[in-house]
């Protein structure tokens, strides 16, 4: 059992034990805890998952733990990464609003635990989209999710001493920023240690780790990830971190939060649907994925538009921070000028979350933590052709980012690599 001060890792065989007094649960599970089942299910790269249903009902424990799951123990990590999830859910939860994330009924700070809802029958997006389900409501939900939380977290709307303080309280995320800044910024443009990728990649790899111009764009990107603290960011926003049905769509997972720039979640988010796209031909053993393809662009190009328009709906109804003071445009009768501000803010997000994207497509399949989209394609040598084209994708989405005028342009980019390569 792994020891970090007074923290003890839960196992299905303790939980009930432990955790039996605890309100949240015995609310909701009922109280005879010999009566709970636990399971674990964790699939993620970091921590222990728990479900823990009883005769009432059910509920979730998620607890972090002193290392990184996916390697061990040699790779220690803060347990207060824990105390940054509780405290972004809460945050998303006030400017996303109810429904957006699991209810929250409980945290422990020593124990790194955050008990919630247990969300059924749910599943998570990106295994939803490797199944081929077309669902409908994620282009509008996550496209509010995103505006909604990162235009109410940043100077835009908050106070400064509010946003201030704020940033001083997620500066402490310290060891999660620099996974990011390493496994997805640099590792995979040179050999490092933990990296893998399908060995017929080989060739496209040597070339991509030689291109100084990706080298050099990959850089900027992580400076501008690094130094532009300007809104509260989920920070791991892929498609593995939502939860979906048919009507009803969950962000989770949100340990990676910290103050950097609005177009990183925006960028993952829309890398994931692209890289989704690219896997698609993997996943056609039992049919045509051609309307799934369709849907993956329509989503993407659909949760952009429902994104600029509620940003924008935001910046004229909700400006209340320092940035772009009102008191010299609208209230000097000088209202196309705050409207000539937020196309040029727009147009720099729009810019720079193509750069993210990019970056993205490649740590996952250049670096140590890839997507089940590609890793389930058992045929290697498929997989290989799928990601081939994501990663001729993601490098021109870094390298060419400020002449691509529009979302269209894209994902006719998209389809054309798909095409060419088919051919
Ligand atoms: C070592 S952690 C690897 C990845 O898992 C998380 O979900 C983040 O995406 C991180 O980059
Ligand atoms: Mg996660």
């Amino acid at each position: 059992m792994a020891k970090h001060a007074s923290f003890d890792a839960l196992t299905t065989e303790t939980l009930a034990l432990r955790l039996g007094g605890l309100e949240a649960l015995v609310e909701r599970l009922g109280p005879d805890r010999s009566a709970w089942k636990v399971r674990e299910v964790g699939d993620g790269n970091l921590n222990l998952v728990f479900i823990v249903e009883g005769p009432k009902g059910a509920a979730v424990v998620k607890q972090a733990l002193p290392y990184v799951r996916l390697v061990g123990e040699s790779w220690p990590l803060p347990l207060k990464r824990s105390f940054f999830e509780y405290h972004a859910l809460v945050r998303q939860e006030a400017r996303a609003g109810k429904g957006s994330v699991p209810a929250i009924y409980h945290f422990d700070e020593a124990q790194a635990l955050i008990v919630m809802e247990y969300l059924s029958p749910h599943v998570i997006l990106r295994k939803a989209l490797i199944e081929g389900r077309e669902l409908p409501r994620i282009a509008n939900d996550l496209g509010l999710f995103a505006a909604r939380t990162l235009f109410r977290g940043s100077d835009l709307h908050m106070t400064a001493r509010e946003r201030k303080a704020d940033l001083a309280l997620f500066a402490g995320n310290v060891e999660l920023c620099d996974i990011t800044e390493n496994l997805v910024f640099t590792d995979p443009y040179f050999e490092a240690e933990l990296n893998r990728h399908t060995p017929a990649l080989d060739p496209l790899v040597a070339e991509l780790r030689a291109d100084r111009d990706l080298k050099v764009e990959a850089q900027r990107l992580k400076h501008l990830f690094a130094a532009n603290a300007e809104t509260l960011l989920h920070g791991d926003l892929h498609t593995g971190s939502i939860m979906v049905t048919e009507d009803d769509t969950r962000v989770i997972d949100p340990e990676f939060a910290f103050y950097g720039p609005m177009a990183f979640d925006v960028g993952m988010l829309l890398a994931n649907f692209w890289m989704s796209f690219f896997s698609q031909a993997g996943h056609e053993q039992e049919g045509s994925r051609a309307s799934m393809r369709g849907y993956l662009l329509r989503t993407v190009s659909d949760l952009w538009s429902v994104f600029r328009a509620e940003f924008s709906w935001l910046w004229r109804t909700e400006r209340t921070g320092m940035l772009y003071a009102d008191s010299l445009f609208e209230k000097r009768g000088d209202a196309l000028g705050a409207e000539q501000a937020l196309d040029g803010v727009l147009h720099s997000l729009w810019q720079d979350l193509l750069g993210f994207a990019g970056v993205e497509i490649h740590r996952r399949i250049l670096g140590l933590a890839h997507n089940a989209d590609f890793e389930t394609i058992a045929d290697e040598a498929l997989r290989a052709r799928c990601e081939a084209k994501a990663l001729r994708f993601g490098r021109h989405l870094v390298v060419n980012r400020c002449r691509i005028h529009s979302v269209d342009e894209v994902n006719g980019l998209a389809l054309l690599i798909e095409k060419e390569t088919r051919a």
